[in-house]
């Protein structure tokens, strides 16, 4: 992860600040009346909500409650260990420890994310993701008599490095069905830089774990699919697109190609995938996974053989000219800060506009590779300057 985005996620001690929209909005909305068909620039109003807090990885409400926000951090004080989730009222101001996380803490690792299970009102559930010592964790809790009581580890695995580890999971929204407890987790590829001994390309392995969005079925009265494997304890959504696989590759697979997928989100009003994949030496990237008909099916997002829009990364720098690959259309890139937001050919991105120096890697222009001409990476003992991590 690059140093300036680690200090940006990972601050040893911040404050959640919320913006105040109310005279924002109202200014917008004067501005659009007396100019109309003018972009409309508003203003924002940073109020501090909560302070005193212990390197805060994701801040998140549960569903159908507005009033209390869940703040997960990631060490605790001090750093050694796990941190909290920490509940704050946004009507008595109060906060309080809602889930006290133990255990010890090296490097990247830490406790990154909370999930709601979308029934979370009747059932209680949600699930935390963190790398423990060097291990990573999806675990699931369960509100009993108001306090969370640990249920099961749904995936437990070591990472061969404390970076690039098990990050952000989540539900999509407005599921209905079965399709209500299927589980989004994404995976780093292990931490193993890609110009290092020893680095192998996990990420476009089917059967490896690592550099992946995966897809769990995490309802209780689902049958475990790995009732051999006390690791694994969960179901496989029967649209994953390795469900039926009978060759070994991982059937909680749901999309490849990805070296430190942070953060993902979903459109709540269509359903697009969006995960910000942390770059290698000189590309970060937000992949879109549009919903449409080839939302279940497995799309590959490159890495380790591309970094954004660069083939074969090198160190230092990128590769040579894509000659050896094909790509289903062309791609947008956006270079300038000044440009809009960034679109696609099957609709505008809504949650880019701003940062348009990323790549926006769109199923719509999703890498096709030729099976005899893919690419080596080039590997070099030195780390290149100005390397991510
Ligand atoms: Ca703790
Ligand atoms: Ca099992």
């Amino acid at each position: 992860m690059a140093r300036g985005l680690r200090r940006s996620l990972c601050p040893r001690s911040v404050s959640l600040r919320l913006i105040s929209l109310r005279a924002a909005l109202g200014a917008a909305a004067l501005w659009a009346a007396v100019m109309p068909g003018r972009v409309v620039r508003a203003e924002f109003e940073l109020r501090r909500v909560v302070g005193g807090l212990n390197q805060p990885t994701y801040v998140t409400q549960a569903p159908g409650d507005d009033r209390y926000l869940y703040i997960v951090e990631r060490a605790g004080s001090g750093g050694g260990t796990l941190g909290d989730i920490i509940r704050y009222d946004t009507v008595t101001r109060n906060r309080s420890t809602f889930l006290d996380l133990s255990g010890s803490l090296v490097q990247d690792g830490g406790a990154f994310v909370m999930a709601f299970h979308p029934d979370y009102a009747t059932n209680g559930r949600f699930y935390v993701t963190s790398m423990v010592g060097a291990t990573n964790h999806l675990d699931e809790f369960r509100v009993v008599g108001g306090t969370p009581q640990f249920q099961r580890t749904l995936l437990q695995y070591n990472n061969p490095r404390t970076q690039h580890t098990i990050t952000w999971t989540g539900f999509k929204p407005g599921a209905s069905g079965a399709e209500r407890n299927w589980l989004y987790v994404n995976t780093g590829d292990g931490g193993i830089q890609a110009d290092e001994n020893g680095f192998t390309n996990r990420g476009q392995d089917p059967k490896s774990v690592f550099g992946k969005v995966l897809r769990l079925d995490v309802d209780p009265a689902a049958p475990d699919a790995y009732p051999n494997d006390s690791n694994k304890n969960f179901a496989i959504p029967a649209a994953n697109p390795f469900a039926a696989d009978t060759t070994g590759k991982l059937k909680e697979v749901f999309m490849t190609g990805f070296r430190s997928p942070w953060r993902a989100s979903f459109d709540r009003a269509t359903g697009d995938m969006y995960v910000g994949d942390v770059g290698f030496n000189t590309k970060e990237e937000i992949s879109f996974n549009k919903n449409d008909a080839g939302f279940n099916s497995g799309r590959d997002y490159g890495w380790a053989l591309r970094e954004g829009t660069i083939p074969n990364p090198a160190p230092g720098k990128g590769g040579p000219s894509p000659g050896s690959l094909t790509r289903s259309t062309s791609e947008t890139t956006s270079t300038s800060r000044r440009s809009p937001a960034a679109t696609s050919t099957a609709g505008r991105c809504r949650s880019c506009r701003g940062n348009t120096s990323s790549r926006i890697s769109s199923a719509a222009r999703s890498w096709r590779w030729t099976s005899t001409a893919t690419p080596t990476p080039r590997r070099s003992t030195a780390r290149p300057r100005g390397s991510s991590t």
